[in-house]
């Protein structure tokens, strides 16, 4: 019998979570719109040059980055299921410079904000990449338009992120629940197999690019320095894969501000907040170094932000050396 059949399958999941919760109504919807995407992304990576994805588009996005065929290809995807799960208001995205406004909006729409292919310069070369997802219920009777989407972290309902990896992963998080999902290439089903995500109490790595030691400020080579001298490093550079391994083993991101990026490398609308919604629930911290990453108030859909992340005593004590100046 496929290993699939005998657990609890996602769309399971989410119709024991939240029928008969108003509140959350529509949500289970967003979450396997998500999931479907996920699944047909999962398979244009496997095939990777099989099915002519990989390289580049020709084009920058509104970042300024090269932009990859398979970010194309997965923005496009998830664009298509959220807009027809019938519960999603609108989308804002990495690769789109605008708000997607999705027409016929429902009363209890949900707003998604997403990297629909994280992890860009490792697609070419079989390394784990990923997805992300926050996801804020439409306030009552708004009207959605491009500001409806700029709404703080802590406002999220749930974030999830799915990882292709070795396997491919969907991890769910809710108000105090972490719930990771395995993918059945088979089936196309995602079944429950890691249940109650918590993140482990001792902290075994750090995760951050050495690379940029030099362009760090005193106080936060300072503290890139403790985190050297007391765990060992792994940096996938891909986020979605380095927050997964820290998440489940225990560990610390940092991607912090740096003379080159004075506003940081990662983006605080569908990076940041998502994640460190996840690492919250699960018993972790996500910082800038000076702040709290959900309650930055935020600015422009596309803004950036310093990001440190994991274990909750080390993400704190990281950030005291950091912000002591
Ligand atoms: P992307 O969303 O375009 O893939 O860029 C973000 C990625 C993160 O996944 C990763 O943590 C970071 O960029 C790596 O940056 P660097 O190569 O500077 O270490
Ligand atoms: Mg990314």
């Amino acid at each position: 019998m496929p290993v699939a059949e005998k657990r609890t399958t996602l769309q399971e999941y989410v119709t024991s979570e939240w029928q008969d919760k108003p509140q959350t109504s529509g949500l289970g919807a967003v979450i396997m719109a998500i999931a479907e995407g996920s699944c047909r992304v999962q398979a244009l990576v496997q095939q990777a040059a099989l099915a002519d994805v990989l390289g580049v588009t020709g084009e920058t996005n509104i970042q300024g980055e090269i932009v990859e065929r398979l970010d194309t290809a997965s923005s496009d995807i998830f664009v298509e299921t959220l807009s027809q799960s019938g519960h999603v208001a609108a989308i804002g995205c990495e690769e789109i410079e605008k708000p997607v406004i999705v027409e016929g909006e429902v009363a209890d729409g949900f707003i998604v904000l997403m990297d629909p292919l994280d992890g860009s310069s490792n697609i070419d070369v079989a390394v784990s990449i990923g997805s992300i997802f926050g996801i804020w219920r439409k306030r009552p009777d708004e009207t959605v338009n491009d500001d409806s989407l700029l709404r703080p972290g802590n406002e999220q309902v749930a974030a999830a992120y799915v990882v292709y990896g070795s396997s491919t992963i969907l991890v769910l998080a809710t108000k105090n629940n972490v719930c990771g999902f395995t993918l059945d290439v088979g089936s196309g089903k995602f079944s429950v197999t890691h249940p109650n995500i918590k993140i482990p109490a001792d902290c075994l790595y750090y995760s951050t690019n050495e690379g940029n030691n030099k362009v760090l400020d005193e106080p936060t080579r300072k503290a890139i320095t403790l985190l050297r001298n007391k765990y060992s490093q792994r940096y996938v550079g891909s986020l979605v894969a380095d927050f997964h391994r820290n998440l489940l083993k225990g560990g610390i991101f940092a991607y912090p501000a740096d003379q080159n990026r004075k506003d940081g490398r990662l983006r605080l609308m569908y990076e940041a907040n998502p994640l460190g919604f996840v690492v919250e629930q699960a018993g972790g911290a996500a910082s800038t170094g000076f702040q709290r990453i959900l309650d930055i108030i935020p600015k422009q859909l596309h803004q950036r932000t310093p990001l440190i992340l994991g274990n909750k005593d080390v993400v704190e004590e990281t950030v005291s050396v950091i912000s002591a100046g």
